[in-house]
């Protein structure tokens, strides 16, 4: 008999953005969209993914909680993403819509706003999944700093955020939809899940994963 056919690949969704930007709300609401109301194979990932090795070094970083080099911490988020990169591919390839709250473009955005040159800090990203679509909230760094405050993490600082917000749009492409995060929380949602359900029907009909 023939082999059974393959389920159609899943999509991979990435939200991008500011911190305090609405994204972390925006992708939780978005996987209980998809799994609750559309029935549909999704999971919520998020980088950096605290939870591994190299996420604990990451996580004493941002906390300031240990220094390290500029470049040596830009290559351990890249670490930190490579480290998921077969598990993400074996997801897609089963059927899993991935819905992930920052990727690549937040490592290359707040690393060359620390002034580091943005070719080396795209080269490590270079073989990754690439997004099917990328999802970016778009608020201003003063508006973001508004919003309940920043924390005391490392990067929530509004002059360093005004440097991360001017790399993001050195950074946008053809797979980035800019989605205007000031608009009221429904309406970003309701743009989102738009935006996402075309996405994943594309990829159902066929779409070639790539790097
Ligand atoms: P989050 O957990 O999404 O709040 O991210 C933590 C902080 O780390 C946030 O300020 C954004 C920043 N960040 C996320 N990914 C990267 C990365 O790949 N490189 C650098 N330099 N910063 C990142
Ligand atoms: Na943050
Ligand atoms: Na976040």
């Amino acid at each position: 008999p023939p082999p059974p056919p393959r389920p159609p690949r899943g999509s991979l969704i990435v939200l991008e953005g500011l911190d305090r930007s609405g994204k972390t709300s925006q992708c939780a609401r978005l996987v209980s969209h998809l799994q609750d109301k559309e029935g549909l194979p999704v999971e919520a990932w998020r980088f950096p993914d605290r939870t591994t090795c190299v996420g604990s070094m990451i996580a004493a970083y941002l906390a300031n909680q240990s220094q390290l080099d500029d470049r040596a911490i830009h290559l351990l988020f890249s670490a930190n993403r490579w480290e998921k990169r077969v598990l993400m591919e074996s997801k897609l390839k089963s059927g899993t819509s991935l819905v992930v709250d920052r990727y690549s473009y937040s490592g290359v955005a707040f690393s060359a706003a620390k002034g580091l040159d943005i070719e080396w800090c795209k080269a490590p990203e270079v073989g990754l999944i690439a997004p099917d679509l990328v999802l970016f909230l778009d608020v201003p760094p003063e508006k973001a700093a508004e919003r309940g405050g920043y924390g005391t993490e490392r990067y929530e600082q509004l002059e360093f955020q005004k440097e991360v917000a001017k790399h993001y749009n050195l950074l946008r492409d053809p797979t980035w939809e800019v989605v205007d995060g000031s608009l009221p929380l429904e309406a970003v949602e309701e743009q989102i899940r738009r935006l996402t359900m075309d996405s994943i029907v594309t990829c159902q009909k066929g779409k070639p994963l790539a790097n």
